[in-house]
C-alpha cells in the first residue's frame, strides 16, 4: 500500500506519456537556404518554447531521449546564427529532450577541435545526465529530419552525405563533422586527442580511438545522413597541422595516455544565454 502511495505521489511530474518511438513531427527532406539579414532575435521568436540556455522538452509527451549538442566555436558567429535557425525545430520536431552547447576557444592561438570537444563532453555532463552527446561542427546543416539525433549501440557517424564530398563519404573510416556517443562509449575510447592543434587529422584519430576501444562505427543510411556545409576558407589560426599523419600512426600507442583523462584548461565563463549555453575556455597551446 506504502508502494503504491509513493509511486502515485511519484506521478506528478511524470504525468505525461512517452512520446512515440517515432515522431509524427518527422517531415523528411529539408530544404537549406541561408536567408540574408536572419537575426538570433528571429530564431528565438520562432523557438518561443526553448528556455534559458537552449534548453528545450516537448511540451506534451516525455522525451525518450536527452541529447547535448557540443559545438566547437570560435569566430564564426555567421555560421552559428544559421546553425540555431536550422537545428532547433530539427531536433523538436524530432521530440527530444536536449540542450545546445557552444564551446568557445578564448584567445588567438591555434585552434583544438577535439580538445574542446573534451571540454564539452565534461562540461555538459556536470550539468545534466544526457544519454547522447553529439559532435557537431558549426558549418553543418542536416537535411533530413529522419537523421534522429538520437545515439546508437556504437559510436555513430551521423554526417555520412556531405554536399562537399558530393553527397558520399569520402573514405570508409571517416568520422568528421557531425558524431554521436553515449557517455560510456566516450569514456570507453579515453574520449578524443587534445594534442592535434590546428586543422586535421583528429577525426581520423577518434575513428581509429573507436575500432581501439572494441567498438565499430555505426551509420545512418545515405539517403538520411545528408547535410550542406556552409562554404568558407581555412580560417586564420586553424593552419593545417603538418605532424598529423605522423601523430596518427601513433594513436594505438597514445590514445589511453592522452585524451579525456588528461583534458586540462580553464573555464572562462558560462553564459545562459537564451538559444544556447555558452563556455569560453582556455585550452593552452601547443607545448
Ligand atoms: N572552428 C571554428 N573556428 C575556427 C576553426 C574551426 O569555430 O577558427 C570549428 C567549427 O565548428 C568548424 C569546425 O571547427 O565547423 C571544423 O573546422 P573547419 O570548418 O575549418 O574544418 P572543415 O574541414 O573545413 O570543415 C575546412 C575548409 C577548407 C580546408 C582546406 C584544407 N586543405
Amino acid at each position: 500500500a506504502n508502494l503504491s502511495r509513493l509511486s502515485k505521489n511519484h506521478i506528478h511530474a511524470d504525468e505525461m506519456p512517452y512520446c512515440p518511438k517515432t515522431s509524427p513531427l518527422i517531415g523528411g527532406p529539408i530544404h537549406v537556404s541561408f536567408p540574408s539579414g536572419l537575426t538570433l532575435a528571429q530564431v528565438q521568436r520562432k523557438n518561443p518554447l526553448v528556455v534559458r540556455g537552449g534548453r528545450y522538452r516537448p511540451p506534451d509527451c516525455e522525451a525518450r531521449h536527452r541529447t547535448a549538442i557540443i559545438i566547437p566555436h570560435r569566430h564564426r558567429e555567421h555560421h552559428l546564427k544559421f546553425l540555431l535557425y536550422y537545428l532547433h525545430p530539427f531536433l523538436q520536431r524530432q521530440q527530444l529532450s536536449y540542450g545546445i552547447y557552444i564551446i568557445h576557444q578564448a584567445g588567438n592561438y591555434t585552434f583544438n577541435r577535439a580538445k574542446l570537444m573534451n571540454v564539452g563532453f565534461r562540461e555538459a555532463m556536470r550539468e545534466e545526465d544526457w544519454d547522447c552527446l553529439f559532435f557537431h561542427d558549426v558549418d553543418l546543416i542536416p537535411e533530413d529530419d529522419r537523421n534522429t539525433y538520437v545515439c546508437d549501440a556504437n559510436p555513430k557517424h551521423a554526417a555520412i552525405a556531405m554536399d562537399k564530398f558530393g553527397y558520399k563519404l569520402p573514405y570508409k573510416m571517416y568520422f568528421g563533422g557531425v558524431s554521436a556517443l553515449t557517455p560510456l562509449h566516450y569514456l570507453k575510447m579515453n574520449g578524443f586527442p587534445n594534442n592535434y592543434w590546428g586543422w586535421g587529422g583528429e577525426d581520423d584519430d577518434i575513428g581509429v580511438r573507436v575500432s581501439l576501444a572494441g567498438m565499430y562505427i555505426s551509420r545512418p543510411s545515405l539517403k538520411v545522413g545528408r547535410y550542406k556545409m556552409i562554404k568558407h576558407k581555412l580560417d586564420k589560426g586553424n593552419d593545417v597541422n603538418p605532424k598529423r599523419f605522423n601523430m596518427l600512426a601513433k594513436t594505438r600507442q597514445t590514445w589511453k595516455l592522452d585524451g579525456m583523462n588528461t583534458a586540462e584548461y580553464e573555464i572562462i565563463s558560462r553564459q545562459y544565454l537564451p538559444l544556447y549555453t555558452n563556455i569560453t575556455v582556455f585550452i593552452g597551446t601547443e607545448a
